[in-house]
C-alpha cells in the first residue's frame, strides 16, 4: 500500500512537470494540429483557467447540421486531395470541471474530453495522432467498420505510440451515427484521466434522420481525493466525480432549444458504471447506439434510458413543454459533489456539540457528519461559506430561481422556449412561469 502511494505521488509530479513544459508553446502547436484559433484550457497557473464554454459550430456552408459538443468543441479539419485529415495531439491539459476546481486530466489538443470529430459518411478521413504524453498511447474508433489494421488496439493491431511518435490512420467512412475515440494502451490509467471524444459520421443524405438540434457529450468519472488536483488512476469502482465531458452542475451548459424542435441528445458512456439519464417533461425513444440507427418498429417511448458501460444511447424527442426540465442521471449519488461521500450515517442521532469535540480528538480528520435531518442541511452550509479543502466542490450546490438546486454531478437543464430564435444557443435566463402554474403553499 504504501509502496503505490509513493508511485502515484511520484506519477503526480511528472504529470504536472510535464504540463508546465507544454504549456509554453501550446498556441504554436495547435496551429499546427491544424486547429482554429482558440484559448486552450490549460495552462501554468491551474487557478486561472477560464470556464470552458459549449463552442457553436455554424452550420452554413455544411452539408451537414454540426452536433453541439456541450462544453466542448468540434474538430477542424483540412481537405488534402479529397481526403478530409484530422489531427490530434494526446498530452496533459488541465480543466476546469466546474468554478471552484480544475483537474489535471489527459486528453486531447488541449481539452478533455478531446474535441468532437465530425464528418459524412462516404468520406475517406485520414486522423493524424501524435503522442505528448509520458507513456505510449493508441487510439481506438469505438464503433467505427474499418480494416483491421485501423482499429487502434495496441499490441493488437499496431504497436503503441511511443512518447513524441506521431501515427496516421487512414480509411473510408461505411456507415453514419454516433461513435467515440479513446486509447487502447494503458486503458485504465488513460480513461480515468479523461481521455476520450465523441465521433460523429453524418448521413450521406443530410435529409436522413434529420434534427433541429443535435446535442453530445460523454459520460466521464473520476476519483479527485479532497483537497487535491489529479485523478487516482487505480480507482476501480470508487469515483466521486461523475460529469456530462468533465464538467459537473452547476458548470455544464444548459440545452436551449426552441418550442417545437426536434432534439437528439448522444449520449456516450466511458465510466466504469452504467447511468440511467432522465429527462423531465418528455418522453423520448432511442434512436441510435455506437452499433446503428434503431428501425422506427423497434423503438418506445421512455423516460429514462440506461447508458452501458462502452455504449452510446441517442434519444430524440419534439420539444413540445416550454420550461426548464431536469436532465440528469438517475443514481442520485452521481448528482452530487465529491465532498463528504464517506460521511457516517447520522440520521436522528441527537450531535450537539460532536463535530467540535471530534475535531479536538483528531485535529488532522476533517469529521464532516450527515446532518440529523438529512443531508439538505449541508447545502445550506455550504452557501454559508464552510470551509472546504482546496479545490473540492460541495456534495450539493447550485442556485434555481427558488433556491438551491442541491445537484452537483450529472445534471443540467433543458430549457424549452416559444420565442428562442432558430439556431440559438444562448441561454434564455430562468423559465418565467405562467401566473397560477407554479405549486404553492396553502
Ligand atoms: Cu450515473
Amino acid at each position: 500500500m504504501e509502496q503505490n502511494r509513493r508511485d502515484f505521488l511520484g506519477f503526480g509530479a511528472a504529470l504536472i512537470a510535464s504540463a508546465a513544459t507544454i504549456a509554453a508553446s501550446d498556441e504554436a502547436k495547435s496551429c499546427a494540429a491544424g486547429s482554429h484559433k482558440r484559448t486552450l484550457t490549460w495552462v501554468k497557473d491551474p487557478q486561472k483557467v477560464l470556464s470552458p464554454a459549449t463552442i457553436i459550430t455554424p452550420r452554413k456552408g455544411r452539408k451537414y447540421n454540426p452536433v453541439v459538443t456541450l462544453n466542448g468543441w468540434s474538430l477542424p479539419y483540412e481537405m488534402k486531395e479529397g481526403v478530409k485529415e484530422f489531427h490530434l495531439i494526446a498530452q496533459p491539459v488541465v480543466r476546469e470541471f466546474a468554478p471552484g476546481m480544475v483537474v489535471n486530466c489527459w486528453g486531447y489538443n488541449g481539452t478533455s474530453p478531446g474535441p468532437t470529430i465530425e464528418a459524412v459518411e462516404g468520406e475517406r478521413i485520414r486522423l493524424v495522432v501524435t503522442n505528448e504524453l509520458p507513456e505510449h498511447t493508441t487510439i481506438h474508433w469505438h464503433g467505427l467498420i474499418l480494416p483491421n489494421g485501423m482499429d487502434g488496439v495496441g499490441g493488437l493491431t499496431q504497436p503503441q505510440i511511443k512518447p513524441g511518435e506521431t501515427y496516421v490512420y487512414e480509411f473510408t467512412l461505411r456507415q453514419s451515427g454516433s461513435f467515440m475515440y479513446h486509447p487502447h494502451a494503458d486503458e485504465m490509467v488513460q480513461m480515468a484521466m479523461g481521455m476520450m471524444g465523441m465521433f460523429i459520421v453524418h448521413p450521406k443524405k443530410p435529409e436522413t434522420h434529420r434534427v433541429d438540434r443535435d446535442f453530445c457529450f460523454l459520460l466521464s468519472s473520476y476519483d479527485v481525493a479532497p483537497g487535491t488536483y489529479t485523478p487516482n488512476p487505480a480507482t476501480m469502482t470508487e469515483f466521486n466525480l461523475w460529469t456530462f465531458n468533465s464538467r459537473v452542475f452547476p458548470g455544464i451548459d444548459p440545452m436551449v432549444v426552441r418550442k417545437g424542435d426536434r432534439v437528439r441528445v448522444r449520449i456516450g458512456n466511458l465510466t466504469m458504471t452504467n447511468h440511467p439519464i432522465h429527462m423531465h417533461g418528455h418522453s423520448f425513444e432511442v434512436t441510435c447506439t455506437d452499433g446503428g440507427w434503431v428501425p422506427k418498429s423497434a423503438r418506445w417511448p421512455e423516460v429514462t434510458s440506461d447508458i452501458p458501460v462502452g455504449a452510446i444511447r441517442c434519444i430524440e424527442f419534439v420539444a413540445t413543454e416550454e420550461g426548464d426540465w431536469a436532465f440528469h442521471c438517475h443514481k442520485s449519488h452521481h448528482t452530487m459533489g465529491p465532498m463528504g461521500h464517506t460521511v457516517p450515517n447520522m440520521l436522528g442521532v441527537k450531535q450537539d456539540d460532536l463535530t467540535e469535540k471530534i475535531s479536538d480528538l483528531m485535529p488532522d480528520y476533517m469529521y464532516m457528519p450527515m446532518g440529523r435531518e438529512g443531508m439538505a442541511e449541508m447545502n445550506d452550509m455550504a452557501q454559508m461559506g464552510m470551509a472546504l479543502p482546496e479545490n473540492t466542490l460541495a456534495m450539493m450546490t447550485g442556485d434555481g430561481p427558488f433556491g438551491p438546486i442541491e445537484m452537483g454531478g450529472m445534471f443540467t437543464v433543458l430549457k424549452v422556449r416559444k420565442n428562442q430564435p432558430r439556431d440559438d444557443y444562448s441561454d434564455p435566463g430562468w423559465y418565467v412561469h405562467p401566473k397560477g402554474s407554479v405549486a404553492y403553499k396553502c
